[in-house]
């Protein structure tokens, strides 16, 4: 399918989603976002892809919502539309894993966006920040809860109420990031370890990404007692039994998702 404001390849199993307005820094406008809705959505139900990398240019993953096309909006335009909130929450649904691979600006909408992938790769160039407050507002999608889930109240109240922005070994050492790479090695980092989940049984991969979200939306005594159930559960797949025999057979397991 042919977009305006992103880009779709797929290799090996590997749909790599990049955000391209590279004029406006990848700023976040209606039409990118319902697109990448779209290649998301259609990444999901291709049997084809088993695993999605999100990324944007080498100056900026996204700079954020698009400034100028929200500038004139009212409270109403925004409750009435619930600006941005349906198409975020369909990304959030997305079952098969998304890796944010971050160059450059990851700032308001961005670094909320990558947030919402599931885990993030930064170069180390990435610049990462909540700076909506310099804009009168504050961040839509997610940014207080998810940023202070990964990094803790004091850095997240620090980003959000001094619209600072996060250097790329900060991130890392916050926790905001799962790895730093050097700038040219970001894109083949992120495909090889999207590669990586391609080759697992997508059973499992589906129920380890559930249930590690689970920890975020519930009590500790629940999440252990979902991630007990899936374990379980799992028991019934060919991929364990599979998985299970070719290691005590010394050979890779052929799975088979089933
Ligand atoms: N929106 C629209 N245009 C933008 C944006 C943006 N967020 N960011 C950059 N641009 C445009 C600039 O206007 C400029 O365009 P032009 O050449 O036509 O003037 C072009 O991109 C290049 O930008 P700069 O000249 O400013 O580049 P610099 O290298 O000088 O600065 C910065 C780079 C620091 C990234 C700077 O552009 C900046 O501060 N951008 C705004 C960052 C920001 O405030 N982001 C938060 C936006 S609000 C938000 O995200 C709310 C979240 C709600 C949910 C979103 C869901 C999708």
């Amino acid at each position: 399918m042919a977009y305006e404001t992103i880009i779709v390849e797929i290799e090996d199993s590997v749909a790599l989603i990049r955000l391209n307005r590279p004029d406006a820094l990848n700023a976040l406008n209606a039409a990118l976002i319902g697109e990448l809705g779209q290649a998301l959505a259609d990444a999901d139900r291709n049997d084809k892809i088993r695993c999605i990398v999100l990324t944007g240019g080498e100056k900026a993953f996204a700079a954020g919502a698009d400034i100028k096309e929200m500038s004139t909006k009212t409270f109403v335009d925004a409750y009435d539309e619930d600006l941005f909130g349906a198409h975020v929450d369909a990304f959030t649904r997305i079952r098969k894993p998304i890796i944010a691979a971050v160059s450059g600006y990851a700032l308001g909408g961005g670094c909320e966006l990558a947030m919402i992938c599931d885990f993030i790769i930064a170069a180390d160039t990435a610049k990462f920040g909540q700076p909506e407050i310099n804009l009168g507002i504050i961040a839509g999608i997610g940014g207080t809860q998810r940023l202070t889930r990964f990094v803790g109240k004091s850095k997240a109240m620090d980003m959000h109420l001094t619209g600072r922005f996060m250097d790329a070994a900060e991130a890392e050492r916050s926790g905001l990031v799962s790895r730093v790479v050097p700038a040219a090695k970001l894109i083949p980092e992120a495909m090889a370890a999207a590669r990586k989940i391609a080759e697992k049984s997508q059973v499992s991969i589906k129920a380890a990404k559930e249930a590690v979200n689970r920890a975020f939306e519930t009590t500790l005594a629940e999440g252990l007692l979902f991630e007990r159930r899936s374990f379980h559960a799992l028991f019934a797949t060919e991929d364990q039994k599979e998985g299970m025999a070719a290691f005590l057979e010394k050979r890779e397991p052929q799975f088979r998702d089933r």
